[in-house]
């Protein structure tokens, strides 16, 4: 397998999880010009990463991807401990990750720009934050009663929870009192696997 990544972008999610199956992979760095080059707008028409390129089959979806590399590699148990509901607790919790909280971020990294108003864009910048905080809450409840977010067993959508985090800090989200989601980072941050993507993305 081969994955198209971004230094910290959400494909970190995806170099984690292949790291955490223990599988072969290659990890290809993709600077924004390399995104905009036709031959990877032939990958990935939307010139964004993840994108996971197989044996010529390529999957683009970042939700699609984690969940290719956890059946790719059952024994890693990464998609739950095999109950209907273990399974569902990690869409459950990716879905949350991909499509509440990876959206929040837009207006942080610049979508709101074409307003042209700088105090409008900083409006919506403050919007987000707060938006933030109360997903970061959600998830800090849940990291409150399990160890992992979806659960007793780590699954790939902690990578993905991790990745968010890092951006929350990086932003200066208002993380504090979340002591839950600080001892999740710390988890993450002390794994070989997570460490071992941080070093080939250039940010251990
Ligand atoms: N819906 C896509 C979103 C992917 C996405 O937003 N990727 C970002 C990095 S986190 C990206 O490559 N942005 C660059 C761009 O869109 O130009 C997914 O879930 O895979």
């Amino acid at each position: 397998m081969k994955l198209y990544y971004s230094p910290g972008a959400c494909s970190l999610a995806d170099h984690i999880a292949l790291e955490w199956t223990g599988q072969p992979y290659e990890a290809v760095a993709a600077s924004r010009e390399v995104r905009k080059s036709p031959e990877f707008l032939a990958l990935n028409p939307a010139g964004a990463v993840p994108v996971l390129e197989q044996d010529g089959w390529v999957l683009t979806q970042n939700t699609a991807i984690l969940n290719y590399i956890a059946a790719t590699s059952p024994e890693a148990g990464l998609a739950g401990d095999g109950t209907l509901r273990s399974r569902a607790e990690v869409d459950r919790w990716l879905a949350f990750v991909n499509s509440d909280m990876h959206p929040a971020f837009k207006p942080l990294f610049g979508t709101t720009a074409y307003l042209g108003d700088a105090a409008m864009i900083e409006k919506t910048k403050d919007a987000a934050r707060t938006q933030l905080r109360t997903l970061f809450e959600r998830v800090d409840a849940q990291l409150g009663k399990h160890d992992w977010i979806a659960g007793s067993t780590r699954s790939i959508a902690d990578p993905y929870l991790y990745v968010v985090t890092r951006w929350a800090r990086a932003q200066g989200i208002d993380l504090a009192g979340l002591g839950n989601l600080e001892r999740h980072f710390r988890q993450m941050e002390a794994d070989p696997g997570v460490q071992a993507a941080l070093k080939q993305e250039g940010l251990a």
